[in-house]
């Protein structure tokens, strides 16, 4: 399918709402403004809907959260009329819904594609003028509205680490996350993979079967639990829509907004066969959730470290060579940083064209045209595929250049670290709203789910302020700092918070620190976000 052209022309109309992002929260955003009378734009930097599932293309691209949540709930014929073709859906599957989607409601006309918003600028109300958001675009024009929400994706901005002679690079390279439409064959090449995050373990197994040869250089090893990927039978799909609605609210009661329970509430609360039977049986069935098996694996190391041995012995069963096994093996708790589910991944070491090399003692010296320098030795490749992941959750925004009230720059509020309540809105920043900001649970939980809530609650307030006449939402300085405070103290208590990675910014040399996902759960939170709108938005100044 085409991709769409660019915008055109500045507008001086003032819309209600200018979304930024046309993924998941976007789409979302554009169907709720509109449904409730707002004149609403959107600006996708892609040449389509999609965002993430825009994006990455890249060989065994998949989500790590069942198809038949991992979906939109805010319309039953269009849950009801999906047909998701396996348990995980791959890549093209969830592109061609989040299109289905798009058309089905007739949605692009009111988003510009190819159009990156490259900055944006509060202006108070003066005389008869509202107060509004100017929002420049790449093309050099600028639009109006009173409202901004940020809908611009929290592993959407592409780390591409700085390694000297990266130009140099005579073959072709690649990052997981701008991959090309077209796809990249790697039939007889060599190939280097940095990187063994997620993206990194979905794509190793399906580059080493093409490929000649396949290098991976990890810095650090992931926990990886099976997918146990299948097609969905018609049969089950039929069942699940047929209690989607059951199904939906028992989502919204779990932790992560999904439907699993714990096994128990503690790991160390059963005998060791009784717990080696639900690891397995976990390890089998539940991908992610894995870490959910006991209600204690995320809050109490002792029972983490069950878990984590659980895994590692698996790793020491899957992977033939015991030298290759210890270098997969990851020391660190389990969950701490973000787990990944594989297909076939330890598996893949034991192919003869896969070469693992440990670069966390002695980093990557550089690239030069024919390949990889490790120790001062060259690992030839004839492509690079950097699975490095991203600058998440803040970078995005950062990227925008975003100047609230007196002008006061997004990149400057955040200097000593990001902060945001309900991670939703930032003082300073009076009528711009964010879909998954630092301070909600975002990664930590079915997105999709989140990014409804989230446009829901966006929605309601702005009806809210449209209903009385009002101009204009902001933070309170004291309800942002006592949400950071909250943010911080439920992260110490989790396993989570003890790690360095993506979710704390360690990845991006520079970034300042903080645990930026809301550990809390989803039920706590969305419950305090209800309460906060019933209470008259509380903790916000509206005028
Ligand atoms: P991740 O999970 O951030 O993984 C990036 C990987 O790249 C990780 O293994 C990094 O090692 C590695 N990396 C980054 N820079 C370097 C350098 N300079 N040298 C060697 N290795 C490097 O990104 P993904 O795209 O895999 O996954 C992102 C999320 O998308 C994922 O969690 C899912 O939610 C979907 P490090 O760990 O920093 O030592």
């Amino acid at each position: 399918m085409a991709d769409h052209t660019a915008e055109t022309g500045s507008s001086s109309a003032m819309l209600d709402v200018i979304v930024v992002g046309a993924g998941f929260a976007g789409v979302y955003a554009v169907y709720k403004f509109r449904r409730l009378g707002f004149s609403v734009r959107a600006f996708e930097a892609g040449g389509d809907v999609g965002g993430t599932w825009y994006w990455n293309r890249y060989p065994g691209c998949r989500c790590d959260i069942e198809s038949i949540y991992y979906s939109y709930q805010f319309d039953d014929d269009l849950q009801q009329e999906w047909e998701w073709t396996e348990r995980y859906a791959s890549q093209p599957e969830i592109l061609s819904y989040i299109r289905h989607v798009a058309d089905r409601f007739d949605l692009r006309r009111d988003i510009r594609f190819n159009t990156r918003v490259t900055a944006a600028r509060f202006e108070a109300a003066s005389g008869q003028t509202p107060s509004h958001w100017t929002v420049a675009t790449n093309g050099g024009q600028t639009h109006k509205a009173r409202f901004c929400v940020m809908a611009s994706g929290v592993l959407s901005a592409p780390n591409l680490p700085d390694i000297p002679g990266r130009d140099t690079f005579a073959g072709k390279s690649h990052h997981t996350g701008r991959w090309p439409r077209d796809g990249v064959d790697f039939t007889g090449l060599k190939v280097a993979v940095v990187g063994t995050g997620s993206s990194g373990i979905q794509s190793i197994p399906l580059i080493a079967e093409q490929a000649e040869r396949v290098t991976v250089f990890q810095r650090t090893p992931n926990y990886a639990v099976p997918a146990s990927n299948r097609p969905l039978e018609p049969h089950e799909l039929n069942d699940i829509k047929s209690r989607y609605g059951e199904i939906r609210a028992a989502s919204k009661k779990g932790f992560t907004a999904l439907p699993f329970k714990p096994a128990g509430p503690s790991a160390l609360g059963v005998s060791g066969g009784e717990r080696e039977q639900v690891y397995e049986h976990w390890w089998r069935n539940n991908g992610l959730a894995f870490q959910g098996a006991f209600a204690d694996l995320l809050f109490n190391e002792d029972a983490n470290l069950t878990a984590a041995n659980f895994v590692r012995n698996k790793i020491r069963e899957l992977v033939n060579n015991e030298e290759v096994a210890e270098r997969l093996t990851p020391r660190f708790p389990l969950g701490c940083r973000r787990m990944c589910v594989d297909t076939r991944y330890y598996a893949t070491y034991n192919r003869t064209n896969v070469t693992l090399v440990d670069v966390s003692r002695r980093p990557i010296d550089g690239i030069v045209p024919e390949g990889v320098c490790v120790g001062g030795a060259v690992h030839a490749a004839d492509a690079i595929v950097f699975a490095t992941g991203y600058d998440a959750i803040t970078g995005a925004l950062l990227a925008m250049n975003l100047r609230g009230r007196g002008g006061l720059s997004l990149r400057d509020k955040w200097a000593e670290g990001p902060r945001a309540y309900l991670g939703l809105a930032a003082r300073g920043f009076p009528n711009l709203f964010m879909v998954n900001g630092p301070g909600s649970p975002s990664v930590l939980i079915n997105m999709v789910t989140g990014v409804e809530q989230h446009i829901d609650w966006i929605a309601d307030c702005l009806a809210h302020l449209r209903n009385r006449g009002l101009d204009a939402v902001e933070a309170i300085a004291q309800h942002e700092d006592a949400w950071a405070a909250h943010n911080n103290e439920v992260a110490e208590r989790s396993i989570r918070g003890n790690c360095a990675s993506w979710y704390n910014g360690a990845n991006i040399p520079g970034k300042p620190g903080g645990f930026m996902p809301y550990v809390g759960g989803f039920p706590a939170y969305s419950e305090k976000c209800e309460q906060v709108a019933q209470n008259g938005y509380e903790g916000f100044a509206l005028s």
